[in-house]
């Protein structure tokens, strides 16, 4: 399955809802979106995606829900991305089955060797750098650790799609790809543009100029 290269995430935002958040986004040409929603009881955060997922049908743009393999399953998302103290990706696997996108957060070549063993089909790596979007960030990676990561992946072989996130900007971009990685994963950079769907473009744009 294609995954893409750009990541969109939606935030808790007090003026604007994710759903919102994510039409702003597909009509800058995003064709995922992530679904990115804290501490919302089941019913609510369903609620919510399921607002979600009606904006990105009509954009024919893939929905992944963060954090949530049952709601995920539910609604007959296209995918879930899991933190490290989510459902274990092989448990999801089992839920999900073959066809379901599952992705995993990785912040170490450890970690990258366990979600390429689970079988995930992209790997968000992060932090990038310091972002205010999440708490109780791991570690920064930097420019330098992204490479070191991605050449110990390559010599192991370990060939999954892997997205850097956490405070990644549009001029960063040419550098993270150089670096080896298959994309970026952004969220407030959009969200909190004056313009989110040009900056959305700009991103798509970046991406394109350079081969994964
Ligand atoms: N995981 C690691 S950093 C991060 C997540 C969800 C936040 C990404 O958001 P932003 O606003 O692009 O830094
Ligand atoms: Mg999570």
């Amino acid at each position: 399955m294609e995954i893409a290269r750009l990541h969109y995430i939606t935030q808790d935002l007090p003026d604007i809802s994710h759903w919102e958040q994510a039409g702003r986004a597909c009509r800058g040409g995003a064709d995922w979106v992530q679904l990115r929603v804290k501490n919302k009881s089941y019913e609510d955060w369903k609620a919510i995606a399921l607002k979600t997922q009606e904006v990105c049908k009509q954009f024919q743009t893939r929905l992944i829900l963060n954090d949530n393999a049952a709601l995920a399953k539910e609604i007959e998302a296209d995918g879930v991305h899991l933190g490290k103290t989510d459902l274990s990706p092989v448990e999801a696997r089992k839920l999900l089955g073959d066809t379901f996108i599952i992705g995993g957060t990785a912040n170490t070549l450890d970690d990258i060797r366990t979600l390429h063993e689970a079988k995930v089909n992209y790997i968000g790596c992060g932090p990038y750098r310091f972002t205010k979007t999440k708490e109780n960030l791991s570690p920064i990676i930097g420019l330098e650790g992204y490479r070191i990561l991605m050449k110990q992946c390559q010599a192991e072989g370990l060939k999954l799609p892997v997205v850097g996130i956490g405070g990644v900007l549009l001029a960063d971009v040419p550098l993270l790809l150089q670096a080896g990685l298959y994309g970026v994963a952004v969220s407030s950079v959009i969200n909190l543009a004056e313009n989110p769907s040009w900056v959305t473009s700009g991103f798509l744009e970046e991406l394109s100029l350079v081969r994964p």
